[in-house]
């Protein structure tokens, strides 16, 4: 408890030293530890495998891979330029299954800037005006009234916006209008407020600012960036989270380009930080996603950097990690009790898998003992759940993952360990 107090003490001091939101140095081998985890990524040049995050993550890191990189980068824009060109011509093209998202895109434009690249080029032109049509698109889903929402969400409304900008490609007024209103009316987000999500619209917004674009809307824009800040701030928890501990990257990414400062601020940035270290030591930053919107922070860098990157720093090379292998034991069987209740036919069924199993290995082995039916969908931040028993989450619906009775889990099925006698509950739910 003693110790406890004097290190909120020092907090304290340190924060009223630093009143702007700054990450000190963190351990070079903790970054490496982490950029390790994304080392066989790099390997995996498969489409179902290509992942822009990861790229850009990497780029704006202090640790590098050499010429896999290279490789990596080359195998995106075969892949993203092939895709989304064909499939503007035609839609239903055998190479390219699922056209990719905006928010793909987006990021795809990001990890060209990550490589200090402009789009350029007939087929940069195109793929510019796919991204517009996108926001478009979006924009009519929201309607006049703004009652609407977008066909994806705002997430990837502002991720479209800020890899325009960071392109300097300028984007009309009433496009950047509709992600304006919904930060001033609180609509970003459906049930709960998505610190992810308004980090995101900030990021976008800080990049409009400083790029000097939109000038009628400076105004609005600049009380659209303290508003999310402010929002942030108060989604801090008692151990130091903006939001949870998946959301703290973001959010600390869109404070670090704070023009806000305050000792409240500099504080809040060194609890998050204190609390983001322990979560890793915990293990918790296992998906690449999660560790590649982190990688940026620890190297002081933000996605609104890839205005102008400096693709000249010097950073440190990776090594695969040298693994020791575990002593094999008797594997422990343990119990998960797996239950749907939202459907007319409930089920709920104790499991056994092996200690260490993930939820994934769960389902899989409801499935294999009968009664238990669902379908996965691959996503950049891995599988995602899309159907429980035949029946399909709708639009604006998903199968929510929860520890039973009522705490939604914070991992995908796929990163997820279920303790011995631990109930899941899958739900499906609107958002
Ligand atoms: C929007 C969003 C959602 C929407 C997605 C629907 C939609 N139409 O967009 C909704 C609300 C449904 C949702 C659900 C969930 N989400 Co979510 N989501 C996000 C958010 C804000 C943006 C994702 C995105 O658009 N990325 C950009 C695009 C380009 O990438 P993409 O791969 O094509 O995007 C798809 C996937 O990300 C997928 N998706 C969304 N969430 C999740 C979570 C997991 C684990 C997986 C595998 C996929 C997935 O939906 C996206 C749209 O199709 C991120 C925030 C972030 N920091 O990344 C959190 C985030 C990814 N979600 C998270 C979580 C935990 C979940 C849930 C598991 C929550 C729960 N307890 O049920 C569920 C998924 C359950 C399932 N069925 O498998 C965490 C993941 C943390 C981690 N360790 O990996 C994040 C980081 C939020 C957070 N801070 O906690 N999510």
């Amino acid at each position: 408890m003693r110790h406890l107090g004097a290190f909120l003490f020092l907090l304290g001091v340190l924060g009223a030293l630093t009143d702007i939101c700054e990450i000190p140095e963190v351990d070079i081998q903790l970054v490496e530890k982490l950029g390790q985890r994304l080392l066989p990524w790099m390997d995996r040049l498969s489409r179902e495998h290509l992942n822009p995050s990861v790229y850009v993550g990497l780029r704006l890191s202090s640790v590098q891979v050499g010429t896999k990189e290279k490789l990596y980068l080359r195998s995106l824009k075969l892949d993203y330029q092939q895709c989304l060109l064909r499939s503007a011509l035609s839609e239903n093209d055998s190479d390219c299954q699922a056209k990719p998202s905006m928010g793909r895109l987006s990021l795809y434009l990001l990890a060209l800037r990550a490589n200090c690249e402009f789009i350029r080029g007939h087929k940069g032109d195109r793929l510019i005006s796919q991204l517009k049509r996108f926001l478009e698109d979006e924009k009519r889903a929201i309607g006049h009234s703004h009652k609407g929402h977008p066909h994806t969400s705002y997430y990837q409304y502002g991720l479209g916006i800020l890899a325009l900008c960071v392109h300097q490609k300028r984007v009309h007024n009433n496009l950047v209008g509709k992600l304006l209103y919904a930060v001033e009316h609180d609509r970003l987000h459906q049930s709960h407020f998505s610190v992810d999500t308004a980090a995101m619209a900030g990021l976008a917004f800080t990049c409009l600012k400083r790029s000097n674009f939109n000038p009628d809307q400076r105004h609005r824009i600049t009380m659209a960036i303290r508003t999310v800040q402010e929002k942030i701030l108060k989604a801090q928890t008692p151990e130091g989270y903006f939001g949870n501990v998946y959301s703290t990257p973001l959010a600390l990414q869109l404070l670090m380009t704070s023009p806000m400062s305050g000792a409240e601020l500099g504080t809040a940035c060194l609890k998050a930080k204190v609390a983001l270290l322990a979560s890793l030591q915990d293990g918790a930053f296992q998906n690449a996603v999660m560790i590649s919107q982190l990688l940026p922070v620890l190297n002081h860098k933000t996605y609104v950097d890839l205005i102008s990157p400096d693709c000249l720093a010097p950073r440190v090379m990776l090594e695969p990690a040298t693994t020791t292998l575990p002593q094999i034991q008797d594997p422990e069987t343990i119990n998960v009790t797996l239950q749907v209740l939202s459907l007319l036919q409930p089920y709920r069924q104790a499991i056994p898998v092996l200690a260490g199993s993930s939820l994934e290995d769960v389902l899989k082995k409801a499935h294999m003992l009968g009664g238990f039916i669902y379908e996965k969908q691959a996503s950049l931040s891995g599988p995602y759940l899309t159907s429980v028993m035949g029946k399909e989450a709708g639009k604006r619906e998903f199968w929510q993952l929860l520890q039973a009775p009522n705490t939604p889990l914070q991992q995908g099925i796929a990163d997820y360990r279920p303790k011995d006698g631990e109930a899941i509950e899958l739900r499906l739910v609107s958002w």
